[in-house]
């Protein structure tokens, strides 16, 4: 058994996977289409680290998510397109027209020398064609790698030239909001320095002219012209590479996470079904951009090999007002809708008329993601999105992961706000103390490993196996570690506290930033707050709050009682700010996580040397920052 469907077939699920794992993933992976099963479910030495699933197990992942559904839902809608403007026209894609078209964008990269093993760079924005085109790498047996269309061209070039790309499929703009942004040109800017890459493939998007070097460029539509809808899947091996992502590590440059075919497959199938509850028809909408994992996942991999309707939102939450993830739901009658705590707590910030405006009575199921969410952000949103009456999945995973590892499932097991909850069937987590050992007990606070492997987990750094290995395995012995901290109460809930770099030790209590967080931000005059320690005579570490309020408060000192109030009441008088800072913004990254880096070193006093700033969405918050440090 592998469904779930109550609270005890969960335990049972649960118990099975963990008793006998391969037993269970042989179950979860009978639902695929193979070319040939695999000889083992599972080989593996976490001390190498190696692992492997399904070996000797041949498929190709796009015939389980587009040719097995032509037959029974070919005429269903695949993926509804919402356009960055209201006002262009959505468009509603069948399985029968995105299995063309993406055996016509698989054909073109043949037709442009891309063969099995090669590595393709995708810098696109958040149109069909661009799952259109991580799907024709994987019909291929191409290995993708996406790039988040955000960065700056000097991503890109150490992107391209880490995984050694020989084709680039970009744009020749996108829009974002009101802006236009030339993604050719950044992309011209980065070959400069990229000697791998033979061709680049522009796809049209926003009309912009653009500069097409000859024998290298050419356009999409153009080539589009000569190749045939019809693409034979090149049959690969489970181990065999399916794409690339790279994540920003805490030092040194990027990692080039890896995922392999089957493992992976069967995992974000498994878990959006799970998870999610997902039903025949429903709409489902994940707001994350395919360049991240969650976009991989929960947009393009997960959703379609379950046949499900995955919505594709080209534009930004604030545009062209506060309102429009709220109109879009109602337009499309989202069901399901998955977003970040980031942007919920942005429009929070905005008037209630927003969401008021709009009919959101389709909308079941709610989920989060990307870093913890504060207790009140998870009741704004339960109450004012879900009308109180729709659980929220607060989905805990990494793109190292590859998929969820521990999240509510909806409507089945028990929700708690703030707590990732259990874990999901196969994934045994393990708190872990200073000294290495595991803890045993419930009601207990550590550091977040996993001593199991899972389907979909990362198989290692691309190039760099030792980095992979001194990252992940070597921190507990035999086990896969995080680099979050949390804890596990105690009824075996688990709640992410932040990554464990931002733990602060205060007389010796350690304290995860994300709880004193959402403390602070359950004063009802506080939007956000980000929390980091800095050196303190007496207590070792201090804690440093930088507030973020509705509106420019009056009374600060009144303001900063109050919150040094509202802290010692929800967590403890230990964990009271003994500064606090408010200002107008945080230095976030592009997909929502807050630098604290920049902000530990101003609680510092050391403002010289902010290191990079250049992945941070507004660049000039760290200056405010800066002139009113404390
Ligand atoms: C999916 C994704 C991974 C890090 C992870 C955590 C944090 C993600 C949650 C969360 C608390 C959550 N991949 N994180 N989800 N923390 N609750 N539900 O975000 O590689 O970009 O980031 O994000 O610290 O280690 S990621």
């Amino acid at each position: 058994m592998t469904t779930i469907r109550t609270f005890e077939d969960y335990q049972q699920v649960y118990r099975n996977s963990v008793e006998d794992p391969e037993s269970f993933w042989a179950a979860v992976a009978e639902d695929f289409q193979w070319h040939r099963k695999w000889d083992t479910v599972l080989e593996w030495d976490f001390h190498k680290p190696e692992v492997k699933w399904f070996s000797g197990g041949q498929l190709n992942i796009t015939e389980n998510c587009l040719d097995r559904h032509l037959a029974t839902r070919g005429d269903q809608t695949a993926i509804i397109w919402e356009s960055n403007d209201p006002a262009e026209e959505s468009r509603y894609i069948t399985y029968r027209e995105a299995y063309h078209e993406v055996c016509r964008v698989a054909n073109m990269l043949k037709a442009n020398g891309v063969e099995k093993g090669d590595r393709v760079c995708i810098y696109m924005p958040m149109i069909p064609e661009t799952a259109y085109a991580m799907l024709a790498c994987a019909r291929i047996g191409a290995v993708h790698s996406v790039v988040f269309a955000g960065f700056s061209s000097g991503s890109l070039i150490d992107r391209i030239n880490d995984a050694g790309c020989k084709v680039v499929m970009t744009t020749d703009g996108s829009y974002r909001g009101d802006k236009v942004i030339q993604l050719k040109s950044i992309v011209d800017e980065a070959l400069e320095k990229c000697p791998t890459v033979e061709r680049v493939l522009v796809a049209r998007r926003t009309g912009t002219r653009v500069n097409m070097k000859p024998g290298r460029d050419a356009w999409w539509d153009d080539e589009l012209k000569t190749v045939s809808s019809e693409c034979p899947a090149t049959v690969v091996d489970s181990e065999d590479l399916l794409f690339i992502l790279y994540t920003s590590g805490s030092t040194g440059k990027p990692k080039g996470m890896v995922h392999t075919c089957g493992g992976y497959m069967v995992y974000t199938n498994y878990t959006f079904r799970t998870v999610f509850q997902y039903q025949e028809g429903q709409v489902y909408w994940c707001t994350a951009d395919v360049g991240w994992i969650t976009g991989h996942s929960y947009i393009v991999y997960g959703p379609l090999s379950a046949g499900a309707i995955t919505l594709m939102f080209e534009g930004v939450p604030s545009w062209p007002d506060m309102g429009r993830f709220w109109h879009v739901a109602e337009k499309h009658r989202v069901n399901i809708f998955y977003t970040a705590p980031t942007a919920i707590r942005s429009l929070e910030k905005a008037p209630l008329s927003y969401v008021k405006q709009y009919d959101l009575h389709s909308i079941k199921v709610l989920g989060t993601v990307g870093e913890p969410i504060n207790e009140e952000a998870w009741h704004w949103y339960h109450e004012h999105i879900g009308r109180g009456q729709c659980p929220v999945v607060d989905t805990w995973w990494q793109t190292e992961t590859g998929g969820f590892m521990i999240s509510p499932i909806a409507n089945i097991t028990k929700l708690k706000p703030a707590f990732a909850t259990l874990p999901l069937p196969g994934v045994q987590p393990a708190v872990m103390d200073e000294n290495g050992k595991e803890l045993m007990t419930n009601n207990i606070e550590g550091r977040l490993a996993i001593k199991f492997p899972w389907p979909s987990m990362a198989r290692t750094i691309y190039g760099d196996h030792q980095r992979f290995k001194d990252t992940y395995f070597s921190t507990f012995k035999g086990k896969y570690f995080t680099g979050d901290g949390c804890r596990r109460d105690k009824e075996g809930y688990y709640r992410i506290t932040g990554r464990v770099d931002d733990i602060i030790i205060v007389s010796g209590h350690n304290l995860g930033t994300a709880e004193i967080e959402s403390a602070i931000d359950e004063h009802s005059a506080v939007c956000e707050s980000a929390v980091v320690g800095y050196p303190h005579d007496i207590k070792g570490q201090g804690v440093y709050a930088y507030v973020i309020c509705y509106d420019k408060p009056h009374e600060e000192e009144n303001l900063r009682k109050e919150i040094r109030e509202m802290v010692a009441k929800i967590i403890g008088p230990i964990a009271k700010p003994d500064k606090i800072q408010f200002v107008s913004g945080l230095p976030k990254t592009r997909s929502g996580k807050i630098m604290r880096r920049i902000l530990r070193k101003v609680a510092e006093g050391d403002t010289g040397n902010l290191g990079d700033v250049t992945t941070l969405l507004d660049p000039a918050v760290v200056d405010e920052i800066k002139a009113g440090a404390l």
